[in-house]
This record gives structure tokens, sequence and C-alpha cells, in this order.
């Protein structure tokens, strides 16, 4: 058992005075009482707030991010920068994946991110083979994960397709190509190994309906379904136009649309950038239920488009934010991109809120907490009976918040944040960052260096 004392908290029900938050010792919240004493807690140093999920992540494409700035003599693009990544993905081992994921994962707790969605899709050896043990790579991202201390839903990636129609999967994409029954044996084994941890749980990834074709998407989903019957199921989908068009040719229907038609889309789905709707389409994935998992700055780095946010919102959609490729680990950044998207669109301000007044800071961080957290299908994302410890500790000395609490707090921390404002972070009971520093940051970071180092071509 461990007692915490927060003089100010946010809660489900808005911001709380002088909360005593009561925590198990399998790192579970038991108790959450407003207008206490003190007592013997331990007193947090600043206002405590649910700690962010993050939904999308591929790990290992944090050791590229700087590496796809430079305009070559063709016209870059999303798909050009894809087989930039293909040639980069070609020379990871699972010690180096797992190096780059726990520096990655380090840096998204000091960031606020608590847990992730692993959207995990480089399974197999330099030749296409599986390793000796099938489940190596999803065991490296396991690993570092744990190393690091966050909260991790693995998906483990179904590919099969280089395109729409079933076109084969290319020489660069041979390492994430898995039968159906392959994947979902390796996730039942996963589940095995992995019984006990508590900040683990497992899903599914259909890569896209470029990758999955429909036999292989249908027959996926029920075999996961068969094994967990609420388990996430995450894909992406309508990224680019590019896609749009070629899904138009092959089926007549736009991505979105051909999903929403032919798989049972429901709370348990997460449809990553989703980015090209229609205002129907939009309308329709509101009322699924499902997910939008938006990533507004990988979006804008790979030139994807601008999801339709207001009208989402203005729907009752819900949402999460990724960082999933990582070149910003932020959940503040995330959440301001989403909102600026909109304003430079419209030429307006304050659209978060879909109309209503009221702070757009909290109505974008719980936004993404509820989302995110049901996207990731774990208990997680409140301070409340019943939910993981995952909890942030706001910098009350950080000049951003200066005299700010409540709502303003959290509009300041999105909006006028130089640094991070991002003090102690608690995940699952544990102290993982305090005073801004990461328990393990020495021997992860140290890590990270040697195999940037092999992968360079030199060793450290
Ligand atoms: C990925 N990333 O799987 O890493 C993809 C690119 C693809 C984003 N979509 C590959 N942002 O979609 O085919
Ligand atoms: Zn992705």
């Amino acid at each position: 058992m461990k007692t915490l004392f927060a003089e100010t908290a946010l809660t489900a029900a808005g911001w709380a005075r002088d909360l005593r938050i009561v925590i198990d010792d399998a790192g579970d919240i038991v108790s959450c009482e407003a207008g206490a004493a003190p007592d013997g807690a331990e007193s947090l140093a600043g206002p405590a707030i649910p700690g962010m999920p993050n939904l999308h992540s591929h790990a290992f494409q944090r050791a590229m991010a700087g590496l796809t700035e430079r305009a070559s003599d063709r016209a870059d693009s999303f798909w050009t920068w894809r087989e930039t990544m293909y040639r980069f993905v070609a020379r990871l081992e699972p010690e180096d994946v797992e190096a780059i994921a726990a520096q990655l994962y380090l840096e998204m707790l000091k960031a606020g991110y608590t847990a992730v969605g692993e959207f995990h899709y480089l399974h197999h050896g330099r030749d296409g083979r599986p390793y000796a043990d099938r489940c190596a790579m999803s065991e490296a991202v396991i690993a570092a994960a744990a190393r690091a201390g966050i909260g991790m839903t693995l998906l483990p990636v179904l590919y099969q397709a280089g395109g729409f129609g079933g076109a084969p999967a290319g020489p660069g994409q041979r390492r994430f190509v898995s039968a159906t029954d392959d994947l979902l044996a390796s996730i039942g084994e996963l589940r095995r190994r992995h019984a006990g941890s508590r900040n683990l749980r497992f899903g599914l990834a259909p890569h896209s309906l470029r990758a999955v074709p429909p036999e292989a998407l249908a027959a996926a989903v029920a075999g996961m379904r068969a094994i967990d019957a609420a388990a996430p199921i995450h894909i992406h989908i309508a990224e680019q136009i590019r896609e749009v068009e070629e899904c138009l040719a092959w089926s007549g229907r736009r991505p979105v649309e051909w999903l929403l038609d032919h798989a049972d889309v429901d709370a348990s789905w997460c449809l990553v950038h989703a980015t090209h709707m229609t205002a129907e389409e939009t309308r329709r994935l509101a009322r699924s239920r499902a997910i939008a998992g938006l990533c507004p700055t990988t979006e804008g780095n790979l030139g994807d488009g601008f999801f339709p946010f207001a009208e989402f919102a203005a729907a009752d959609g819900r949402w999460g934010i990724g960082s999933d490729s990582h070149i910003s680990v932020s959940p503040p950044e995330e959440l301001r991109w989403l909102e600026y998207g909109q304003r430079l669109l419209k030429r307006q301000r304050n659209l978060a809120t879909a109309g209503a007044p009221g702070s757009i800071g909290a109505a974008l961080w719980r936004g993404a907490l509820e989302g995110g957290a049901a996207a990731l299908g774990r208990r997680i994302g409140g301070l409340a009976p019943g939910c993981r410890a995952d909890l942030l500790v706001l910098d009350a000395a950080a000049p951003a918040l200066y005299g700010r609490s409540g709502d303003l707090a959290l509009d300041s921390l999105v909006f006028a944040g130089i640094g991070s404002a991002i003090r102690d972070v608690m995940v699952g009971g544990n102290w993982v960052v305090r005073e801004g520093h990461h328990i393990a940051e020495d021997r992860i970071a140290a890590a990270y260096r040697r195999a940037i180092a092999r992968l360079s071509g030199g060793e450290e």
C-alpha cells in the first residue's frame, strides 16, 4: 500500500482539492478521497494529472528521426519516406530494437506518456525468415517497456500484401509478413509467457487495407476475438490521398467506408490517421464509437493532410494521440498541433470544444486520456478507483505554470510550455521519473548510444 496526497488533482469530475490517493501493492488505485487530510501520506510537489496514453508507436523509428529531412532530386513524399524507412529497418536486430525502444520509452515517460500502444510489425530476421524464437522481436519491445517502466499494449501486426488487391509484398516488406495463424499463435504464446504482467496487454493490428486482404482481415479479427473478446484492434487507414484513390479503384469504396461496411467496427477498434474522410464517413466513424488515432506531428511530417477534427469532435467522436514515427515525443506538442491544424484551416480559434465555452487545453488533455485509454484496452487514464496508478506531477516551479491552477494550468501546459513542465511520473504505483530524471536514464542512454554507433557502422 502507498498513499499519496495532492493539493490539487485532475479527476473525472474535474479538479479536486486535497485528494488522498490510496494505491495497492499491485499498482492499482483503490480509493480517491477529496477534501482529505494529508496524514502520513506522501505529499506531491505539484498538481497531479493522469498520465497520457500514447496510442500509436513504431519504436524502431525513434532512431531514424531526423534522418529523413533532406530533399532529394525526386518529389519527396510519404512514399519516398517509406522507402528510406525500409532501408533503415533492414539492418535492425532484436538487441538494436530493444536499445532503441528503451530510450524511446524513457523519453515518453519524461514527456508525460505513461502507456504506449506498440504497433509492432518488424517480426523476422534480415532474410525474412522467422527467428528461432518467433517472438524474439516482440520480446525485445516488451523487455524495453519493462526496463523503462512504461505500460504497454502490444499490437502485433498482420502484414501480407504490398497493396490493394493482394499485390505481393516487396523485398523491403518481407520482415513484416506473417500467415494469419502464425501471428495468432505468437499472440497466444506471448500472452502465456507474460500472463502475470500487470503493465502489459495484447491486441492485434491488421497493418492497413493495403497490407491485409479482406479474408485475412476477417480471419485475424475472429481469431483474436476467440483469444480475448475485448482485445483492442488497431489499423492504419486513409492516411494518404493515393491510398484513398487506390482503394476506390480496387473496391469502389473509400477506405473508412470500406472498413465500416465490411468489419464490425466498434468501441474496441482504433482507426489510426483516418485523415481523408467525407462528412458522411466522419459521422459514421463517430457513431461507431471506435477511436480515431491521431498523430499530428507525424502526419505533418509525412505530408498527410488534416484530419477533420472540428467536425469529428462536433459529432462526439472519440479520439486519442500517438507519437507514431517519434519526430516528436510530447503530448503537449501533439495536442497543440491538433488544435493548430484546425485553426490554420478554418482561420478561427479555440475549436476543440466544438462550440462549447471552456478550456481548450482541458478539452484536449481529457479527450486524449479517455480515447487513449479505450484504445489501449487497459484501466488507465484516470485518477479513480480501479485505474492503474499512472500519474504525472506538474512542476509548479516551471515559469509557464506560475500562478496558473486548474484548467489554466492545462492551457499553459499545452500551449505555453517551453521545456518540460512535468516533474514526477508514476506508472503502476512506481515512481519512474523523479524531478525530471528517469530512474534508469544513464544505463538506457548508454545502451542506445552503443546501438546507434553499431548501426552507423562503428562500434563504441
Ligand atoms: C508504418 N507509418 O507502418 O510505419 C507507416 C508507414 C505504411 C505511418 N503510416 C508504412 N505513419 O503505412 O505502409
Ligand atoms: Zn503507424
